[in-house]
């Protein structure tokens, strides 16, 4: 077993899809290990997403993430990284297959629905980031 971080972005909670995508989750065989509705500050979204700092779009997407509050999880299973990569779907909803969230959702990259972790290491400093 090990963990993720996932979390709902401001646009699927504004669009009230909590229930339905932790629902999703669960079915596939995941334990909610902790989860907490909350608003990002700009310090923890630049630090969450340090890894884009270079990138154009970095001032859209720290913008975005803390538009609005957002659902953070942890998230215990097999595979915990790719399994939950897996139901996300690809980061460009227009090329998520159907059946994953991003998929069934959402129509642009820069409002795709919800984040998880990419990789152990990142599974690990995420939910320091939030839930410590
Ligand atoms: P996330 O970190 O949010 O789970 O998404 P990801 O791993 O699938 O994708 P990543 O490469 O880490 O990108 C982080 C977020 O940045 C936005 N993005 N916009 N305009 C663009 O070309 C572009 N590329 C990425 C997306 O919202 C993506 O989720
Ligand atoms: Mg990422």
């Amino acid at each position: 077993m090990s963990r993720t971080f996932v979390m709902i972005k401001p646009d699927g909670v504004k669009r009230n899809l909590i229930g339905e995508i932790v629902a999703r989750f669960e079915r596939k065989g995941f334990k909610i290990e902790a989860a907490k509705l909350m608003q990002i500050d700009r310090s923890l979204a630049e630090r969450h997403y340090a890894e884009h700092k270079e990138r154009p779009f970095f001032g859209d997407l720290v913008n975005f993430i803390t538009s609005g509050p957002v659902f953070a999880m942890v998230l215990e299973g097999n595979d915990a990284v790719q399994n939950a990569r897996s139901l996300i779907g690809k980061t460009n909803p227009t090329e998520a297959a159907p059946g994953t969230i991003r998929g069934d959702y959402a129509t642009e990259v820069s409002s795709n629905i919800i984040h998880g972790s990419d990789s152990d290491e990142s599974a690990a400093r995420e939910i320091k980031l939030f839930f410590e």
